[in-house]
């Protein structure tokens, strides 16, 4: 019988402790309610700038020589902004322009001298298939003209 009791006098123990325990759990949360607020607001913040990072510039590097044009990339996605790297690798002058007759876009760098690079920057709103070419002469017709994918 000296036996039972203390097993008796453990459990209630035992559970006067859990009790605590979770009492205390319980005063726990209730204090923290303000703390959690500011967690979801910096959890939100930074979903934004996850945003922002996912419409990041997407970078295509483009060669322009003779006769040809090559882009490290041949499809983009609408919506983004391109930063064309353009470069002249050739020995004359060339240009890089984007064009898509249908939608009436257009858009391109100066003439870049031999070893001259520019940028330039498009976001297409469009999707669809674009022309990209060298405006100077008769340099697409010798070659340097190739398409760009524009994805949604
Ligand atoms: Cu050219």
């Amino acid at each position: 019988m000296a036996v039972n009791k203390s097993i008796i006098a453990i459990v209630v123990v035992v559970v006067a402790l859990i009790a605590g325990y979770f009492a205390l759990m319980q005063g726990n949360y209730m204090s923290q309610e303000m703390p959690q607020e500011a967690v979801e607001e910096t959890e939100a913040a930074t979903t934004a700038m996850q945003e922002e990072q996912g419409s990041e510039a997407t970078t295509v590097k483009v060669e322009l020589y003779e006769w040809g044009i090559s882009m490290s990339t041949n499809e983009v996605k609408a919506g983004t902004k391109v930063v064309f790297e353009v470069v002249n690798r050739g020995s004359y002058i060339h240009a890089f322009e984007v064009e898509n007759r249908q939608l009436g876009f257009s858009a391109g760098t100066k003439n870049l001298g031999p070893g001259e690079s520019a940028k330039l920057e498009v976001t297409f709103t469009e999707p669809g298939e674009y022309v990209v070419y060298c405006p100077v002469g008769s340099h697409k017709e010798l070659g340097m003209e190739d398409m760009l994918i524009v994805s949604e």
